[in-house]
């Protein structure tokens, strides 16, 4: 069997780095992306036992920086069979009417944006290969809109318009295209959203079974180890306690 070679982005943390670490257990070598380099570093310790790995540091919504470190990747990462387009947060919680434009920016630029720009370094390499997979890692956010979702919401319902969007302008070349939208995951999502209030993050995560990181990564395993003929396009993953972006079952 050939083994594989896996970008993923957003892997410092959460969703990301719980991926990177099951497919290094599954023997799947890495490619492991953030803005944290101390943090890249002590996954790429952890894991280069396991698998090869290969730590990239840039932010996503940085057109040059994207480029540049994609090409930089090394000959033993020319190919890049999976694509995980994790990368992205919400930063606020507000009405749409006080919100925060820095935020809409940062949404629109790294969850919208920051896709689309590391996609396009990837998929030629994909097109020329004639094989890949790209995962899109949207939300529950994607499918509906909640109150103070607003932009977070947009920036989420982009994601999985871009995704069926891949999915139709890529078929025939070989490349496999979908979307994971997870409910709510107890990750440091909530810490990013509030600004470093733990207290106020800890919170949304409270009087539930909420999903962790590790449920994703399995989710995500599952979906890049079927059968090439086997494309899982759009999955809505969401605690048993979570019904819609609003009804949860807290006690
Ligand atoms: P975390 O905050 O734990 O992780 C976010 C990751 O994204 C970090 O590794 C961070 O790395 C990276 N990231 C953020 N901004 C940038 C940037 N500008 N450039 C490069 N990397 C960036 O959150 P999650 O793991 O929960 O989130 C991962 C994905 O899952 C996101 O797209 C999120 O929207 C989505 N999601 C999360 C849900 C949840 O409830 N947690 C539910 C549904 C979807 P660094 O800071 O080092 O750059
Ligand atoms: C994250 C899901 O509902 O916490 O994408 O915004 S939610």
């Amino acid at each position: 069997m050939n083994t594989k070679n896996a970008l993923i982005t957003g892997a410092t943390s959460g969703i990301g780095r719980a991926t990177a670490k099951l497919f290094a257990q599954n023997g799947i070598n890495v490619i492991i992306c953030g803005r944290r380099q101390d943090r890249l570093n002590e996954l790429e310790k952890e894991l280069s036992a396991k698998v090869k790995v290969q730590t990239l540091t840039f932010d996503v919504a940085d057109k040059k920086a994207v480029f540049k470190a994609i090409e930089s990747l090394p000959q033993a990462f020319a190919q890049i069979d999976i694509l995980i387009n994790n990368a992205g947060n919400a930063h606020g919680l507000d009405t749409i009417q006080d919100g925060s434009i820095d935020d809409w920016e940062a949404m629109l630029d790294i969850n919208v944006k920051g896709l689309l720009y590391v996609s396009k370094a990837v998929m030629p390499k994909m097109i020329a290969q004639k094989s890949g997979h790209i995962i899109n890692i949207g939300s529950t956010a994607a499918k509906e809109v909640y109150p103070k979702g607003n932009v977070y919401c947009a920036s989420k319902h982009a994601v999985d318009a871009l995704n069926q969007a891949m999915r139709i302008d890529l078929n025939g070349l070989g490349i496999r295209v979908g979307a994971v939208h997870p409910g709510m995951v107890a990750t440091e999502f909530s810490e990013v959203r509030f600004k470093g209030d733990t207290q106020k993050a800890a919170n949304v995560y409270k009087g539930f079974h909420p999903l962790v990181a590790d449920d994703i990564a399995d989710i995500i395993h599952f979906v890049v180890t079927r059968p090439y003929h086997v494309n899982i396009a759009d999955l809505v993953v969401m605690s048993t306690d979570q019904a819609t972006s609003t009804i949860v079952n807290k006690n």
